[in-house]
């Protein structure tokens, strides 16, 4: 059996972080969380561009591009998407999710989802820094974990049935 586990330093490495400015007391709160997590971890200020957008809804299209760039090994997106009283939240919620999906699928950079979909402020805030940690550190680690995975599984002997299979799906490579 074949293993491979990532190393959590992030030094050397390039984030590229889209926040969503609505319900903007917690978004600070997810990046200041995953900012210092980042730089705890041995990455640089100068490593970290962010970038802010109006509502979750428009993550996916920054996302995009910052992974089109190719300047980053990894992305977070932060944000919060906070129930009211009408379905919009569930559009906004699937919008975000499959948005960010896709955009993994579509260009193979590592995007790590630290988008809070929450039922009110209080729950938002428990985990923006509160009782239920930081949503932000968390999406800040997987990022960094990922980014280090990948370039190891790419160069596992499993990897040319890999590039084989992404080929064949007319996946864009990076
Ligand atoms: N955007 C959020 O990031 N969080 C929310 O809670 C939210 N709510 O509730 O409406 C929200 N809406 C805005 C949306 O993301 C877009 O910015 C807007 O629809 C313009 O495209």
């Amino acid at each position: 059996m074949r293993q491979y586990t990532a190393s959590g330093d992030a030094s050397k490495l390039r984030f590229g972080v889209v926040v969503s400015r609505f319900n903007h007391l917690v978004s600070v709160k997810l990046l200041e969380g995953c900012r210092c997590e980042l730089e705890k971890r041995g990455a640089g200020p100068d490593d970290i561009d962010v970038a802010w957008v109006p509502g979750a809804f428009e993550i996916p299209h920054a996302a995009r591009t910052l992974a089109r760039s190719g300047r980053y090994d990894a992305l977070v997106t932060l944000g919060a998407v906070i129930r009211g009283g009408t379905p919009h939240f569930d559009y906004v919620c699937r919008g975000v999710t499959d948005g960010v999906r896709e955009v993994i699928r579509d260009t193979s950079v590592p995007v790590a989802f630290g988008i809070l979909t929450v039922d009110d402020v209080e729950q938002a805030l428990a985990r923006a820094g509160g009782s239920e940690g930081n949503k932000g550190e968390e999406a800040a680690r997987a990022a960094v974990e990922m980014a280090r995975l990948g370039p190891q599984l790419m160069a596992s002997p499993a990897a040319p049935e890999v590039d084989a299979r992404r080929s064949e799906s007319g996946e864009e490579s990076r």
